[in-house]
């Protein structure tokens, strides 16, 4: 790899100055992006490789970030395991048939490698086109943050469909989150075996659990798929919205990498966790709304805070907004890489 700054630090060697990729980095705020999202719909992009392809390689070639990022959605495997989604400008993605019966849920496939077989397309495309630049990050969805699609068949702004059912059927429910585990341990063994350079979890909504029930329906499933991955040399990255709670049960499924959100001060959590996971994070992404002066002074100060500790990866605390400018998005990479510490 000619830029081996990401995998450095996401196995907590010691780097010159800290890596940069950003959540979503391949989207909306890209006018680029419009012009091929004009001319296909968003699942188009995903399943025909040249084209997953063409906008994974966007922010590389005009962002020069640290690490791609594969340009897929965390819901294909519910699409895969039988969900009828589609994504519609303005609303989001929308499962048509969700699951909410123990019917619904035995009717769920765990056998559908073959359906998701042009993300491994996609993926060797991607590192043809990169050609040992910078490494190649795959994901999936964690099984709690996919379940609560299948359950409310979007979005959701209180998650309330999917508590009532951990809380009134937990039997159900595990058996749905083993479901989705299995096929979500499957499916990232697959893209290892294609050639991603690393993988992140994505659990976005684990924040709307409390302890328990994170540790319960979330925490669980997500230790179970990393203890079955082929990972040698293939760095873990662990992503929920709420981390700087979770952080302590995270570290327990023994990830590489933790991605912090911005709520926490990023030097207490990373001396809070065990020696050997590094950290990722946790720029508020709405700094990226400010002028360019506040730009600059945020991510100093965390690179001031963070001297001294090897491993950490920089990136946002969640996704970029699809409404942020570019050229802030652009100014904060310079930043970024004009630091040495
Ligand atoms: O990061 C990247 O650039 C790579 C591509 C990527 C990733 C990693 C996309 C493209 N989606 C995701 C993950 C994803 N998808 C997550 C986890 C990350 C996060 O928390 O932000 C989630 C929750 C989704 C679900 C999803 N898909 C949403 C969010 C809806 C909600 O409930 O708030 C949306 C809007 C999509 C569609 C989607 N996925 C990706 C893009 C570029 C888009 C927009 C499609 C379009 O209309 O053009």
């Amino acid at each position: 790899m000619e830029n081996n700054l990401f995998l450095d630090a996401a196995f907590s060697k010691p780097t010159q100055r800290p890596p940069v990729w950003m959540m979503r980095q391949a989207g909306r705020f890209m006018p680029e992006y419009w012009e091929i999202k004009n001319k296909y719909s968003f699942l188009e992009m995903c399943k025909t490789p040249e084209i997953a392809a063409d906008v994974t390689m966007l922010p590389v070639d005009l962002l020069g970030i640290d690490a791609a990022i594969l340009f897929s959605d965390i819901l294909v495997t519910g699409e895969a395991m039988g969900g009828d989604l589609s994504f519609t400008q303005g609303v989001g993605p929308k499962f048509a048939n969700p699951v909410r019966t123990a019917a619904d849920i035995d009717r769920l496939e765990t056998n559908v490698l073959d359906r998701l077989q042009y993300v491994a397309d996609a993926i060797k495309v991607i590192q043809q086109r990169l050609n040992g630049s910078i490494p190649l990050i795959g994901f999936a969805g964690a099984p709690f943050t996919v379940m609560s699609y299948l359950i409310e068949g979007g979005s959701s702004k209180d998650f309330k469909l999917t508590k009532l059912f951990i809380h009134n059927q937990p039997a159900l429910a595990h058996r749905l989150l083993s479901k989705i585990a299995t096929v979500t341990t499957a499916y990232l063994n697959m893209q290892i075996e294609a050639g991603v350079n690393a993988i992140q979890l994505f659990d976005s909504w684990a924040l709307a659990l409390s302890w328990n029930d994170y540790r319960d329906f979330s925490h669980q499933y997500n230790q179970q798929i990393l203890a079955g991955l082929n990972r040698e040399n293939v760095p873990l990255i662990s992503f929920c919205k709420g981390s700087s709670v979770f952080a302590p049960l995270m570290a327990e499924a023994k990830p590489d990498v933790i991605s912090i959100d911005w709520n926490a001060d990023l030097k207490n959590i990373k001396q809070s966790l065990p020696a050997g996971i590094a950290v990722q994070g946790n720029l508020d992404p709405f700094i990226l709304y400010a002028e360019k002066p506040v730009i600059k002074k945020y991510i100093l100060d965390l690179f001031e805070r963070m001297r001294g500790e090897q491993g950490f990866i920089f990136n946002l605390g969640h996704g970029i907004m699809p409404d942020i400018p570019f050229s802030n998005v652009k100014y904060a990479i310079e930043v970024v890489k004009d630091f040495k510490y």
